[in-house]
């Protein structure tokens, strides 16, 4: 079996069941004016990854699995935004609101949109979510059921909210999740840091951790 070279042990590849998650790569939460900065975020770190998050992607297209894309959003009329999530703390701008780039993290808005450069083609999933993690009020469990996937590698943002929030729920639900340390990014480099470690811990509590050439090169081999 193929494996990838990772942390705290290599990663065992079933190439037939591995499929790459992207999470919430959307312009709110990259660009100014967008969700991220209303919370008084420094948004420019996450922007950086965005090199690396297309090398992952499209190594996974050339390999022939599949890329499944998040985002996180609302609907229009804010019938799955709990009170509890709009109305906390006090955000330039809060989820709903008209901004620079339309609606913060409202469906179908530009900001809400899944930034150009790694805007997902024909054919791929993309999971609209209302919460942190993918898997709660979305299909993304059924759909990976009909795949027969059972691996995931993680990328996207941020890596200690939705990132590491999905991958707990995908761990809890059985599947073997490995996290591309250069394919994430925190507005806090010590958030980033101690998510990784604590993925990792403990053989693996929550799942692998790994760098991207590693990942491309396991799953190009596979
Ligand atoms: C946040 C996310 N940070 N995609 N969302 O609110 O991590």
């Amino acid at each position: 079996m193929a494996t990838i070279k990772a942390e705290p042990f290599d990663f065992p590849v079933r190439s037939s069941e591995i499929a790459l998650i992207v999470i919430d790569m959307q312009r709110d939460f990259a660009e100014p004016g967008g969700f991220g900065a209303s919370l008084g975020n420094d948004v420019s770190r996450i922007t950086k990854i965005i090199p690396d998050v297309k090398r992952l992607i499209e190594g996974f297209r050339a390999a022939g699995r599949p890329v499944i894309h998040t985002m996180e959003c609302h609907r229009p009329d804010l019938s799955d935004l709990p009170p509890a999530k709009r109305d906390r703390g006090t955000p330039a701008l809060r989820i709903g609101d008209e901004g620079p780039m339309g609606r913060i993290l409202i469906a179908g808005e530009a900001g809400t949109a899944i930034l150009p450069e790694l805007a997902p083609i024909e054919g791929e999933m993309v999971i609209e979510k209302p919460g942190k993690g993918a898997f709660y009020a979305t299909e993304l469990g059924a759909i990976l059921k009909e795949k027969g996937i059972t691996q995931l590698v993680f990328a996207g943002v941020t890596t200690e909210v939705c990132v590491q929030t999905t991958m707990r729920e995908a761990n809890d639900r059985g599947y073997e999740c490995l996290l591309c340390e250069e394919a994430t990014e925190s507005y806090f480099p010590q958030f980033k840091a101690a998510a990784i470690e604590m993925i990792r811990a403990q053989g693996a509590i929550v799942g692998w951790t790994a760098h991207i050439n590693d990942i491309l090169e396991g799953v190009a081999h596979a």
